[in-house]
C-alpha cells in the first residue's frame, strides 16, 4: 500500500528520539513479580534460580543487541546500557525498549523449564520498560549508584523481614518492628538475634546485584602467508562484588569509559 492516500497517518507517529550527547539506557522490571513470585513459591526472600534465570535473559539481550554494552541487575529488574554514538533504531526510543523488553520476556518463558525443571510457569509473566537519556557518564554512574543502594536496602530489608518470620513472628509484628529501622538498625538486628553478619554471610550476588560488561580483547591471527592481522574480540563478564559506581571500578574499565564518553573529570588520575 505504499503512496495510498491513508499514508499520511505516518506523520503522526510520536517523535521519540533520544539525541547526542545522551547515553540511552532502558530499564525493564516484572510486573506484579509480588504476585508472580508467590504463585511459583519463588524461595524468600532470594531464590537462587529465579535469579540466574533473570540473568540468562539479560546475557540473551546482551549477545542479541550489541550495542549493549553494559547491564546491571537485580530482583525483577534490569537495566541495559547502549554504547553512546549508538544509531539503533535512529534512536528511537520507543521502537529500542519495545524491542528489549519484549525479547527479554519471551527469553524468560523459553529458558524456564530448563531452570525450574519441577516448576510449570502458571502464568505468563509480563515486564515493563522505559527509557532513561543520561547526560553524562556521571549521571549514569549516580544512576547505577541509585539502582544498587535500592538493591541494597530492598535485600536488607526483606532478609530481616524474612528472618523475623521464620523465628515465629507474624507479619505485622515484624513489619512493626522493622518500620522506620536505619540500615544499622537492621544490621544490627540481623547480628544480635539472628547471628548474620549481613556483609560476611549473605551472598554478593543477593546484596550487590549482577553486572555484566562487554570488554574488548585485541587478538591476533595469521593469515595463510604469515602475516599478523589484529581482532577485536567481544567478550562478557560478569561481576558481583563490585561497586558499580565506585571510582575503581571505572578506572578499571577504560574500554567502557571510552565507549560512555569521557569523565569531566578524569577518574585515572
Ligand atoms: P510492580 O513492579 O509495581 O508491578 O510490582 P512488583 O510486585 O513487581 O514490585 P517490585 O518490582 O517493586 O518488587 C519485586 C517483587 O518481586 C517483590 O515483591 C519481591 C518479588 N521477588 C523478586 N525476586 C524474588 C525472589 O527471588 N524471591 C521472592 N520470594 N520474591 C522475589
Ligand atoms: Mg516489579
Ligand atoms: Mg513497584
Ligand atoms: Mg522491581
Amino acid at each position: 500500500m505504499a503512496n495510498s492516500k491513508y499514508e499520511y497517518v505516518r506523520s503522526f507517529e510520536v517523535e521519540d528520539e533520544i539525541m547526542l550527547p545522551n547515553i540511552i539506557i532502558v530499564r525493564i522490571d516484572g510486573r506484579n513479580f509480588c504476585r508472580f513470585s508467590k504463585f511459583h513459591e519463588f524461595e524468600k526472600p532470594n531464590d537462587m534460580k529465579a535469579l540466574e534465570l533473570m540473568n540468562l535473559c539479560a546475557d540473551a539481550v546482551l549477545e542479541k543487541f550489541p550495542d549493549i554494552i553494559f547491564s546491571y541487575g537485580f530482583s525483577d529488574e534490569y537495566s541495559f546500557v547502549l554504547k553512546k554514538t549508538t544509531k539503533f533504531y535512529q534512536r528511537r526510543a520507543s521502537k529500542i525498549h519495545s524491542l528489549i523488553v519484549s525479547f527479554f520476556t519471551s527469553v524468560y518463558v523459553n529458558k524456564w523449564k530448563a531452570q525450574f525443571p519441577q516448576k510449570d510457569l502458571r502464568y505468563a509473566p509480563s515486564f515493563r520498560s522505559r527509557v532513561i537519556g543520561c547526560a553524562s557518564i556521571e549521571v549514569l554512574q549516580s544512576y547505577l549508584l541509585w539502582r544498587q543502594s535500592e538493591c541494597h536496602l530492598n535485600n536488607q530489608y526483606d532478609t530481616c523481614f524474612w528472618q523475623l518470620i521464620k523465628s515465629g513472628k507474624p507479619e505485622n509484628e515484624a513489619e512493626e518492628m522493622l518500620k522506620g529501622s536505619l540500615k544499622q538498625d537492621r544490621n544490627e538486628l540481623l547480628y544480635q538475634s539472628f547471628n548474620i553478619n549481613y556483609k560476611k554471610d549473605i551472598p554478593e550476588i543477593f546484596r550487590q546485584g549482577t553486572c555484566s560488561l562487554r570488554t574488548v580483547e585485541d587478538i591476533v591471527k595469521y593469515k595463510e602467508d604469515g602475516s599478523a592481522v589484529k581482532r577485536c574480540k567481544r567478550k562478557f563478564t560478569r561481576v558481583y562484588s563490585e561497586n558499580i559506581a565506585s571510582r575503581r571500578f571505572w578506572n578499571n574499565q577504560l574500554c567502557l569509559v571510552k565507549e560512555l564518553g569521557q569523565f569531566t573529570e578524569d577518574l585515572s588520575k
